[in-house]
C-alpha cells in the first residue's frame, strides 16, 4: 500500500520545522528493495516509525494523524531521506516529564531496521530542537572538573594523559594495583578496561581497596591528585548501584577522584542513565565497545559514531570514546573530528544539521586505540586541540622503560605538538619520548624515517 499521501510532505521545508521548533528531524540513507518506489517505501518507512503499520487501521483518528513522522526530503541517487517527527511521539518519563534516548531510538531506528521493503537504512544525522535539549540529562560534570581535580585551569587546561590497565584481563589485585600506582607516577588517568569488573581472579572487594591505597602512594609521591575510572556496567541497575556505592565509599576523602565507566553501547541507554542519575557528582565514562557492529562504515544499518556520540551528550555522558581518526589502531579517519566538535561545542554544523546546544555541558572526546606517544603528535595537528582524555594501554605498558615513562611520553609529545616543535628535535632533548622510538619501532619507522640516524640509535 502507498502511504506517501499521509506520511511524505516534500513540500514542507526544512527551515520552517526548524523554525517551528516542534519536531525532531532525522537524516538517513536508505535503499528500497527493487521493485518499490523510493517515496513509496520511505512513506512505509516513516509509518513503522511513528503512527502506522502497512496497512490502514480503522482505529486512526484525526489526532492520530498529528502525530504522524513525515518524509519531508528524498533524493533517489544519493539514498537520502529525512523524516521529520513531532516531539509529541516520544515518551516522557512518569517522574520528571523529561525525555529518554531509548524511546528516541525504538521509534527512529527500530522496526524500520527490519522491514522486508527495505535493503538498508543507516542514520547519519539528526536535529533536536531546543525543547528537547531542555527535556533530556546532558552532563552533570564535565572535563573541566577533572582540570579542577588536576590543579589546572578550568577553561583550556589541555592534555589529561591516561591509561588503561594491561593486560585486558588476567591480572589478579596485587598486580593489578602495582600496574595503576606504576602508570600514577607519571600520568593522570586509569581506567578499568572495558570487561573488567569482578572477575573471580580479582574480586572488585579485593583489587579496589588496593587502587584506593595506590593511588595515595602515587599522589603523595607525585604531588599530584590522580583519578580513576571504575567500570560499573552491570545488566542489573542494582548491581550497577552496588558497585558505585562500593568503589565511592571505598576511594572515601578521594571519592572526587572517581569516574564510573559504563559499557553504554552494549548496556543501552538505561544503563548510562542509571550512572548519570544515581551519581551526578562523579564524571560519567562512557566506553562505546561493540558499537562497530552498527557504526563502521561497512555497516550500512544503525547509526554511525557521529550520531552515537551526539546521543550521548544528550543522555549525560561526561566523556565518549571517539576513536583516535585514522591515528590508532582501530577503525576512523581524519574526517572524524566531526565526532569530537559536536559533543565538546556549542554549536556545530554536522553531516546534514547544525545544532545548538543551549548551554548543555559538552562531553570529553576520549581518545583510544592503539595510542602512543609517537602518533599523537600527527593526531592533535589533525584535530586542532589537546583538551580531552587519551587512553593508550599498550602505549604506556608497552614502553621500554616503564610505564611511568611511557606516561610521561604521551605528556612530552602533547607538549612538542603545543610547542610546534619537530618530533625528532624534540626526542633529542626529551628522553622517555626519545625512548617511546624504540618502544614502538615499527610505527616510528612509518611515521618518522630516518629516526635512528636522526637519533643515533642503531640496534
Ligand atoms: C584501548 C582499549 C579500548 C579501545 C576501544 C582496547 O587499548 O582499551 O577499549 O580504545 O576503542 O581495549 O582496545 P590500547 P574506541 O590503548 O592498548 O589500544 O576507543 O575507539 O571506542
Ligand atoms: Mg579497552
Amino acid at each position: 500500500m502507498d502511504q506517501s499521501s499521509r506520511y511524505a510532505d516534500l513540500s514542507l521545508k526544512e527551515e520552517d520545522l526548524i523554525a517551528g521548533g516542534q519536531h525532531i528531524l532525522v537524516a538517513y540513507k536508505m535503499k528500497p528493495q527493487t521493485g518499490y518506489g523510493y517515496l513509496e517505501v520511505a512513506a512505509h518507512f516513516a509509518a513503522e516509525s511513528s503512527t502506522g503499520t502497512n496497512v490502514e487501521v480503522c482505529t486512526t483518528d484525526d489526532f492520530t494523524k498529528g502525530v504522524d513522522a513525515i518524509v519531508y526530503h528524498i533524493d533517489e541517487a544519493t539514498e537520502e531521506m529525512r523524516i521529520a517527527y513531532p516531539i509529541d511521539l516520544f515518551d516522557r518519563n512518569v517522574r520528571d516529564g523529561r525525555m529518554m534516548i531509548v524511546s528516541f531510538l525504538t521509534l527512529c531506528i527500530g522496526n524500520n531496521q527490519g522491514m522486508g521493503d527495505v535493503v538498508h537504512a543507516k542514520m547519519y544525522d539528526f536535529y533536536m530542537p531546543e525543547r528537547a535539549i531542555q527535556l533530556f540529562d546532558g552532563p552533570a560534570t564535565d572535563i573541566s572538573d577533572l582540570w579542577r581535580i588536576l590543579g589546572r585551569p578550568i577553561k583550556d587546561g589541555g592534555y589529561i594523559a591516561g591509561t588503561i590497565i594491561k593486560p585486558k584481563l588476567g591480572l589478579r589485585p596485587e598486580p593489578f594495583a602495582e600496574a595503576a600506582y606504576q602508570f600514577w607516577l607519571g600520568g593522570d588517568f586509569i581506567k578499568n578496561d572495558e570487561p573488567q569488573g569482578n572477575q573471580v581472579f580479582c574480586p572488585m572487594k579485593k583489587v579496589i581497596p588496593l587502587v584506593v591505597d595506590a593511588m595515595k602512594r602515587a599522589q603523595d609521591e607525585t604531588g599530584q591528585a590522580k583519578i580513576f575510572s571504575a567500570n560499573i556496567t552491570a545488566d542489573d541497575h542494582y548491581e550497577m548501584l552496588a558497585r558505585g556505592d562500593y568503589v565511592l565509599e571505598q576511594f572515601g576523602p578521594d571519592a572526587d577522584k572517581v569516574a564510573l565507566l559504563v559499557d553504554g553501547y552494549v548496556g543501552g541507554p538505561g544503563m548510562v542513565t542509571t550512572a548519570r542519575r544515581n551519581y551526578p557528582g562523579q564524571y560519567l565514562h562512557y566506553h562505546r565497545a561493540g558499537h562497530g557492529a552498527v557504526t563502521s562504515p561497512s555497516a550500512k544499518r544503525g547509526y554511525t559514531a557521529y550520531v552515537l556520540a551526539k546521543l550521548s551528550r544528550l543522555q549525560g555522558a561526561s566523556g565518549i570514546h571517539v576513536g583516535t581518526m585514522g591515528y590508532g589502531k582501530m577503525e576512523g579517519s581524519k574526517d572524524d573530528r566531526a565526532i569530537a566538535y559536536i559533543i565538546e561545542r556549542d554549536e556545530y554544523q554536522g553531516p546534514v544539521y547544525n545544532q545548538k546546544w543551549y548551554g548543555m555541558k559538552p562531553t570529553t572526546p576520549i581518545i583510544s586505540g592503539g595510542m602512543n606517544a609517537l602518533r599523537l603528535p600527527g593526531f592533535f595537528e589533525n584535530l586542532g586541540h589537546g583538551n580531552l582524555i587519551n587512553t593508550a594501554g599498550g602505549g604506556s605498558y608497552g614502553h621500554i622503560d616503564s610505564p611511568a615513562d611511557g606516561a610521561t611520553s604521551l605528556r612530552q609529545a602533547y607538549e612538542c605538538w603545543k610547542a610546534g616543535a619537530d618530533p625528532i628535535e624534540w626526542a633529542k632533548e626529551h628522553k622517555e619520548f626519545a625512548r617511546a622510538f624504540e618502544s614502538f619501532p615499527g610505527d616510528a619507522d612509518a611515521l618518522y624515517p630516518g629516526w635512528r640516524d636522526k637519533l643515533g640509535v642503531h640496534k
